[in-house]
């Protein structure tokens, strides 16, 4: 832990790439983990645009029960920390898989507790892999908007309509089989490049283009350090990898104290 905190706290460019795991101790179910099934669903068979297309009443489903228990959640000692720091050095960045918004909700929450000098929240704002829960884009216009209401899927009739054209409005976030927005993966990558420590937490590096990032730090001459309950396939190229949970752990390692 001396190590890593060393390792942290003397970096001058900071990469921080979370997953789920930086949410299950706010009570947000993670993709692998054992509560990760919906009604024996797996998330990649619905997280994709083949079951929108074969049935946009069942995804919508899913997308509603999501935005109603996440929408009960509150971010963490983990998403805490991580916010100070992002707030309190413009050399951290802070790239998520996670499509909670609790990153948002705790950047929001640090802000309000007294604005660090010179630090925008825009540019402490994490970048977004795969979009957000609480986002739609409409499948015939292309419109996004922000939506955090409780979805009606009764019926195909019921689901969200966009409010510019009346076509069916799907869950603004990227599915198994779809591109990354390039600009998102672009910056990402850049930061990746740039980091002299890439911290990894909560995530079974599984999903790609994601878990390739940290590699991207490793062959740009920076170090990886992992926080994670169980080891992952990044574990093996880590410099440092921690077991515990990310809530535990992240106050201390990037010195915020808990609460804060
Ligand atoms: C694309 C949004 C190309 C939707 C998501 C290369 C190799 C192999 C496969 C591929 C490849 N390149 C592309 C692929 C295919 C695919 C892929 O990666 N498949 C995997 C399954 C093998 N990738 C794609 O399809 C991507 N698109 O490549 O497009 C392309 C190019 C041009 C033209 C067309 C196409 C798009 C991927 C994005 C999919 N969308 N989410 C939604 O959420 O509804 S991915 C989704 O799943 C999440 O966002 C996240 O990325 C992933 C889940 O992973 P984690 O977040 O890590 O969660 P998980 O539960 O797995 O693990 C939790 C971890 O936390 C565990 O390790 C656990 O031990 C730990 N933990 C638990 N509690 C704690 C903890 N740690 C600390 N503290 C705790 N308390
Ligand atoms: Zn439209």
């Amino acid at each position: 832990m001396d190590q890593a905190r060393k390792l942290v706290g003397t970096a001058r460019r900071i990469l921080i790439l979370t997953g789920a795991g930086v949410s299950a101790e706010s009570g947000v179910p993670t993709f692998r983990g054992s509560d990760g099934l919906w009604r024996k669903h797996r998330p990649e068979q619905l997280a994709t645009p083949q079951a929108f297309q074969s049935d946009p009443r069942l995804v919508w489903e899913w997308y509603g029960w999501r935005r109603e228990l996440v929408g009960a959640c509150r971010p963490n000692a983990a998403h805490a920390a991580i916010a100070s720091l992002t707030l309190a050095n413009e050399d951290a960045r802070l790239v998520t898989q996670n499509v909670d918004g609790l990153h948002e909700l705790a950047l929001e929450e640090a802000a309000a507790q007294g604005p660090s000098p010179g630090m925008s929240i825009d540019r402490a704002a994490p970048i977004r892999l795969h979009g957000s829960l609480f986002r739609t884009r409409c499948t015939g216009c292309n419109d996004r908007t922000s939506d955090r209401h409780p979805v009606d899927a009764q019926s195909e009739n019921s689901l969200p309509k966009c409010r510019k054209c009346a076509a069916l409005l799907r869950p603004d976030v990227v599915w198994f089989g779809e591109a990354l927005d390039p600009d998102i993966l672009r910056n990402s990558m850049q930061a990746a490049e740039r980091a002299d420590v890439c911290l990894v937490v909560g995530t079974s590096a599984l999903v790609h283009p994601a878990a390739s990032l940290p590699l991207l730090t490793k062959q740009s001459g920076g170090v990886v350090v992992e926080v994670n309950t169980e080891p992952t396939p990044l574990t093996e190229i880590a410099a440092l990898s921690i077991r515990g949970q990310a809530g535990q752990i992240l106050p201390d390692l990037l010195g915020v104290e808990p609460g804060r």
